[in-house]
């Protein structure tokens, strides 16, 4: 899985603030039949033993698809379901202690709010980063935008060694501005989610990003 995240260059969430559990297996396929390269299960705010379903489905479709599934915050769940990644914030604890529970395989991803955090996940040995917000995005309420001015750092000091992911209010409407600023890779939530015709509109933007 390794090489495939290599190739992501849009990552989809699955967010529970979005879509409804019933429907997070329909949304999640159509992310993947629209091209995303890796796809991660985000729901804050809900028991991870409620989440225990629906995420070995989504370990399933990713499978189908072959793309990198990885759970957002909930480690044992990561583990329990075989997702394939494990995702955390800066308030998540340690990547290193994480590391040492979920051996040497499985992805470690992480998100940073600055120049100084994306250098610090990358000695900490992260798989990859998210890196933002880059605008101030309901889907991540009470953080300030980071802005663009640092993406060109960040791509050339981390970005070149492992997949950095910007990510916080992107949407076509801004995504060439984000991509002169020097991103290469995204993540797109509540445009995608809310989208009626997800699919297509994940085609749409990965035509843009290659
Ligand atoms: N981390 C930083 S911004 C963000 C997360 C999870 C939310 C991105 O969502 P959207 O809807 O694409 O702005
Ligand atoms: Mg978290």
């Amino acid at each position: 899985m390794r090489s495939a995240l290599q190739n992501a260059l849009l990552y989809g969430i699955c967010d529970l603030g979005y879509v409804r559990s019933e429907e997070a297996e329909d949304v999640s396929r159509a992310l993947l039949a629209g091209g995303v390269g890796i796809l991660q299960l985000r729901a804050k705010g809900h028991d991870p033993g409620a989440l225990h379903d629906l995420s070995l489905k989504l370990r399933i479709l990713c499978d189908e698809f072959k793309i990198p599934f990885v759970i957002n915050d909930h480690l044992e769940l990561a583990l329990e379901c075989g997702a394939d990644g494990l995702h955390l914030g800066q308030d998540d604890g340690s990547l290193q202690e994480a590391r040492e529970r979920i051996g040497p395989e499985m992805l470690l991803g992480r998100s940073t709010h600055s120049l100084e955090q994306a250098r610090q996940a990358l000695l900490d040995k992260a798989d990859y980063i998210g890196f933002g917000p880059l605008f101030p995005t309901p889907t991540k309420k009470g953080r300030p935008g980071i802005g663009l001015s640092k993406i060109c750092a960040m791509q050339e000091e981390v970005g070149l060694q492992i997949p950095a992911f910007c990510i916080g209010g992107i949407k076509p409407g801004n995504l060439e501005e984000v991509k002169r600023a020097g991103a290469r890779r995204v993540v797109i939530v509540s445009h995608l989610l809310s989208s009626p015709a997800p699919k297509e509109e994940t085609r749409k933007i990965l035509s843009k990003l290659l």
